[in-house]
C-alpha cells in the first residue's frame, strides 16, 4: 500500500518545523531514535490488559519482559519500592493516584494552578475538582516561593485526605520533609507530582520526593526525555499508613490500589511500544552522559534567566534552580497571549503562561513560561543564552514590527537549522 501522503508531508511539514525553530517550551523535549523507533515498532500491534506474568491475553511473554525491565529500570532510577508504567499520561497517573486514595467528595489540598500548580491537582475545570473538593495553597507574593505556611493551615483547617505537590510552572525545589510533618499531623496522604523536574531529581539535582512522599508521579517526556507517558511509583515504608481498601475489600497494599486503580479503574490495554519507549528513556537517564545532559539544562536555565533579569524582566522567585522560568512581562507592555503569538512567527516556541496574583485570564495571561530542556538536547550550551534571550527580547519590544520579527526568525533559522533534533553533545 502506498504511504498515506497527506498524513506523511504534514509529519515532514513538523519536523522541519522543529529542526529549524527554538523550543522554549518547558515541558517538551527531543528523544533519542531508541525512544522513537520503540515508539513505532511492532509492540503498536499488542494488546495486554493486565500485568507481567497476569494478563488477560496470550502472547504476552516478550511484552511481558519488556514491561519488567522499564519497572526495573524506573525503581533503580528514583530509587523507588515499587512502580506502575502503564499510564498514559501525567494527568491518567494522578487520575489513578486520587481514585485509589480517595472517594469521591473527599478533601484535596494542591498548589493553586494560577500560582503554577496543574488541572489534576484539583482545578474546577477537572475531574480532580468536579469528583473532589479541592483547596488550595499558593505561593507568597513577596517572594514567589511556596507559601508552606498557608499549606498548613489549610491542611489544619479542612483536613484533607491527600495533600498534592509539585508544579507545571515552579523554578524552585520542594521541601518534602516540611510537607511530610504537615500531612502526619493532618493524617494526609501526599502524592508529589515531578512530572517537570524529574529528571533532576533523578539524577540528584534536586531533592528526591520518594524518602518523604507517600506517592510519586510524573510523565515520561518533559525532562525525562522518554515518550509521551505517566508513571507512578512507591518510597520505602510508605505502604497504606491508613489502611484504604479497594471497593470495600480487605485492606490492601499501596501497590495493588494503584495497580488497580490504573487497570481497570481508569485504563484498558497498555501502550506496549510507549512502555518499551519508556524502558529505552530509563536506561538513557541511568548513564553519566544522562546526567551531563540535566547538568547542561540547569546551567543553562540558570544563566538564561539571569539574562532576562539583566534585560529588565522579572523572573517569579528572582530565578530558578531547574530547568524551566516564570517571566511576568507586564513590565514591557506585552501581555503573554500577544508575546507567544507573535514569538512564534519567528520560530520560536514559548507558552503564555499566568503569574501568581495574575490580573489577566488564563487566555490572556502576563507571563510567558520557558524552558531548557529541548534546545539543550539539540545541543545549545549557556554561552549561547545571551544570544536567545536578545532574540526574544527584540521580538517582546517590537511587537508590532513585522520587519524586525522576519529579521528574528531568519536569526532563528540560522542559530538552529544546522543542528540535529537530537545529540548527546
Ligand atoms: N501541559 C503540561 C505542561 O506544559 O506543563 C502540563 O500538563
Amino acid at each position: 500500500m502506498s504511504k498515506d501522503t497527506q498524513i506523511f508531508n504534514l509529519i515532514d511539514a513538523e519536523k522541519e518545523r522543529q529542526l529549524h525553530g527554538l523550543e522554549l517550551i518547558a515541558s517538551e523535549n527531543f528523544v533519542s531514535d531508541g525512544v522513537m523507533e520503540s515508539v513505532g515498532s511492532v509492540l503498536t500491534n499488542k494488546y495486554a490488559e493486565g500485568l507481567p506474568g497476569k494478563r488477560y491475553y496470550g502472547g504476552c511473554k516478550i511484552v511481558d519482559q519488556i514491561e519488567t525491565l522499564a519497572i526495573d529500570r524506573l525503581c533503580k532510577l528514583f530509587g523507588a519500592e515499587w512502580a506502575n508504567v502503564q499510564p498514559h499520561s501525567g494527568a491518567q497517573a494522578n487520575a489513578a493516584v486520587l481514585l485509589a486514595c480517595l472517594n469521591p467528595g473527599d478533601k484535596i489540598l494542591g498548589f493553586d494552578l494560577s500560582h503554577g500548580g496543574h488541572l489534576t491537582h484539583g482545578s474546577p475545570v477537572n475531574f480532580s475538582g468536579k469528583i473532589y473538593d479541592p483547596y488550595f495553597y499558593g505561593v507568597k507574593k513577596e517572594t514567589g516561593l511556596v507559601d508552606y505556611e498557608m499549606m498548613e493551615e489549610v491542611a489544619k483547617k479542612e483536613f484533607p485526605k491527600l495533600i498534592i505537590c509539585g508544579a507545571s510552572a515552579y523554578s524552585r525545589d520542594w521541601d518534602y520533609m516540611r510537607i511530610r510533618k504537615i500531612a502526619d499531623e493532618v493524617g494526609a496522604l501526599i502524592l508529589a507530582d515531578i512530572s517537570h523536574p524529574a529528571g533532576l531529581i533523578a539524577t540528584g539535582l534536586l531533592s528526591n520526593p520518594l524518602e518523604y512522599c507517600h506517592i510519586v508521579t510524573s510523565t515520561t517526556h518533559k525532562t525525562l526525555r522518554g515518550p509521551r507517558g505517566g508513571i507512578i511509583m512507591l518510597g520505602k515504608n510508605f505502604d497504606n499508613p491508613y489502611g484504604l481498601k479497594w471497593k470495600n475489600g480487605n485492606p490492601k497494599s499501596m501497590a495493588a490500589l494503584l495497580d488497580a486503580a490504573v487497570f481497570p479503574g481508569t485504563q484498558g490495554g497498555p501502550l506496549e511500544h510507549v512502555i518499551a519507549a519508556k524502558a529505552v528513556a530509563f536506561g538513557e537517564a541511568l548513564t553519566d552522559r544522562y546526567k551531563v545532559y540535566m547538568k547542561q539544562v540547569q546551567k543553562n536555565a540558570a544563566v538564561m534567566a539571569d539574562e532576562f533579569v539583566k534585560r529588565g524582566y522579572s523572573i517569579i522567585s528572582g530565578g530558578t534552580d531547574n530547568h524551566s522560568m516564570l517571566i511576568d512581562i507586564r513590565s514591557k507592555g506585552v501581555t503573554g497571549k500577544d508575546a507567544e503569538n507573535t514569538l512564534v512567527k519567528a520560530d520560536i516556541t514559548v507558552n503564555k503562561n499566568m503569574v501568581p496574583f495574575d490580573t489577566e485570564s488564563p487566555f490572556i495571561t502576563s507571563g510567558i513560561r520557558i524552558g531548557t530542556p529541548a534546545i539543550t538536547s539539540r545541543g545549545v550550551k549557556e554561552n549561547e543564552m545571551a544570544q536567545i534571550v536578545e532574540l526574544i527580547d527584540r521580538v517582546i519590544t517590537n511587537i508590532d514590527n513585522h520587519t524586525i520579527i522576519a529579521e528574528v526568525k531568519i536569526e532563528v533559522n540560522k542559530l538552529m537549522g544546522h543542528r540535529p533534533l537530537f545529540t548527546w553533545e
